[in-house]
């Protein structure tokens, strides 16, 4: 997290993200073929479908869409923070008060150990964001004449957190990052002011240990380390190195280090984390797929999809096997990761478009965004949190006697977004999964602007069209002859073998005549074929 805009005591906020895991390294796709990572900020409440900002339960989903793991919002204690219009801001959950997970605004232990369980069970593993780096930024008396407290009941001043931390915990810069060439100022000192941990010490080192081994236990499968940037790499490796000595499997870790160059810390700085298996969000990939997917304008034109031909390792991003990729996050969604330019939901069919770019391209774990509705054009808006009570206790998403969720409602205040059920995103995570046998890309076409089509080896073929006109050609697929369903715009029926919407024919030669609406895709794959006749 990295805030700038945020003022004193605050980070971040958790939309929901639902990812996809689908998996990204040649060498590690028999494995790994059924992943996808989910990401959601909701509040969990139920099982193991979307979750994540949700409460902590709801599920049915996630599983038979072949979705990895969920990335859900911190479990933790964390502060309580009610703005003047009432509202309990996203980026509460990112100023821990303890590590007790017995309360926070998406619920329970029980309901998070039932939500973990109910995953674990479909096959979907659960991924915490771990804030480790920091606890909150204020705390001490409040306006009232008491004292604060944290969604647990605990009280607590900013550097005393009983029973957790005191004031030698800390770093001794008790002042905001300033120099962010400065390594030293940038991992020692306050990121907007949150008390910064001394994670060079060896009690501070075991409290977070525990904590993440505690969830490990509990079946938590992975872990985003929050603010990774901000803590040295030879605390964050003796903190991974410490967890995995008591844990079998190890962990899966993936930490959040915003690097668009020209820092003095570099996300390369933690490939090595965790014996070399930790992985480092690339934000740079949200930056340039934004500007390519929005057509971002430069004197004397503008940027097309037709150049994303040679996306990847070649425009200076990280590894493909060290790397998260998204199309948004719940920092960048908001304007909040320093990245000059963002798609999300509120850009409809540009970030469908996107996102069915991103799981059809061989590159990066990726991961979904799912959100809660929140208004973009106020500093107000985007500081709210997930549909709340009045307390500031996330909502379920399933409405009273409803097993299902209530998704699609893109009204600030109450409404789940839910991307990753949006259709087109759901259905390319099983195209992922499924053409991660085929590692690359073949038969690329684009039309020099804002169409392009590529295959994946004989396992699948998108096309897509982010232009206003209809796209009619003949391609090459690539794929053997057969009648495929296009998962965009239908979804498949693989118990009979049917399609609920437009389906293609290719030939014996691997052509197909497909036509692709405006502002629309076509996504055919071996894994929905429909039945000979
Ligand atoms: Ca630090
Ligand atoms: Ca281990």
């Amino acid at each position: 997290m990295r805030l700038q805009r945020l003022r004193a005591g605050h980070a971040h906020r958790c939309a929901n993200r639902c990812g996809s895991r689908a998996d990204r390294r040649p060498d590690e796709h028999a494995g790994a073929a059924d992943r996808s990572t989910n990401r959601c900020a909701h509040r969990s409440t139920n099982g193991c479908a979307d979750r994540c900002a949700h409460r902590w339960n709801n599920r049915r989903y996630l599983g038979p869409k072949g979705f990895a793991a969920v990335q859900v919002s911190p479990p933790n204690e964390h502060a309580l923070i009610r703005q003047s219009n009432g509202n309990y801001p996203w980026w509460e959950r990112y100023q821990p008060v303890s590590y007790s997970i017995d309360k926070s605004r998406s619920g329970t232990r029980a309901e998070f150990q039932d939500m973990v369980t109910r995953c674990h069970n479909a096959g979907v593993d659960i991924y915490v964001d771990a804030v480790i780096n920091h606890m909150t930024g204020g705390g001490g008396m409040n306006s009232e004449g008491g004292f604060f407290h944290g969604s647990n009941g605990s009280p607590y001043t900013k550097y005393n957190y009983p029973g957790t931390y005191s004031a030698n915990d800390f770093h001794t810069c008790h002042s905001d990052i300033s120099n962010y060439n400065d390594t030293g100022n940038v991992q020692s000192c306050e990121l907007v002011g949150l008390a910064d941990l001394n994670t060079g010490s060896d009690y501070v080192r075991t409290t977070i240990t525990n904590y993440l081994i505690g969830l490990a236990n509990m079946g938590v499968r992975g872990f985003r380390v929050d603010a990774v940037k901000h803590i040295s790499p030879t605390d964050m490796a003796a903190i991974a190195d410490k967890v995995n000595a008591a844990v079998e499997p190890d962990p899966y870790y993936f930490q959040e280090v915003i690097d668009n160059g020209g820092e003095g810390v570099h996300a390369s700085d933690y490939f090595g984390i965790s014996n070399g298996q930790g992985d480092v969000t690339e934000f740079r990939y949200q930056d340039k797929l934004s500007k390519k997917f929005l057509n971002a304008p430069f004197p004397g034109g503008h940027e097309t999809i037709a150049e994303l031909r040679t996306f990847g390792e070649s425009w200076g991003l990280m590894p493909s096997d060290k790397t998260i990729v998204f199309t948004s996050n719940h920092d960048t969604q908001r304007g909040h990761a320093g990245g000059a330019a963002f798609i999300s939901y509120h850009n409809g069919r540009i970030e469908d478009l996107a996102s069915v770019f991103m799981l059809g391209w061989p590159y990066g774990y990726p991961s979904i965004m799912s959100s809660y509705a929140f208004d973009d054009s106020t500093s107000t808006g985007t500081d709210a949190g997930p549909p709340s009570d009045a307390n500031g206790n996330t909502n379920s998403i399933y409405s009273a006697g409803s097993n299902t969720p209530s998704c699609f409602d893109q009204t600030p205040g109450v409404g789940w977004v839910c991307e990753h059920r949006w259709r087109p995103i759901g259905n390319m995570v099983a195209f992922r999964n499924y053409t991660n046998a085929a590692w690359h890309v073949d038969n690329w076409w684009d039309n020099g602007n804002n169409q392009i089509a590529f295959s994946r080896g004989d396992r699948g073929f998108v096309a897509i069209n982010r232009e206003d006109g209809a796209l009619s050609r003949t391609f090459q697929t690539g794929l053997p002859a057969g009648v495929y369903c296009d998962v965009i715009n239908g979804d498949f029926d693989a118990t009979a073998g049917t399609c609920s919407g437009p389906t293609v024919t290719v030939d014996a030669s691997g052509s197909a005549s497909i036509s692709v609406g405006g502002m629309n895709a076509v996504a055919i794959y071996g894994g929905a074929k429909l039945a000979a006749p």
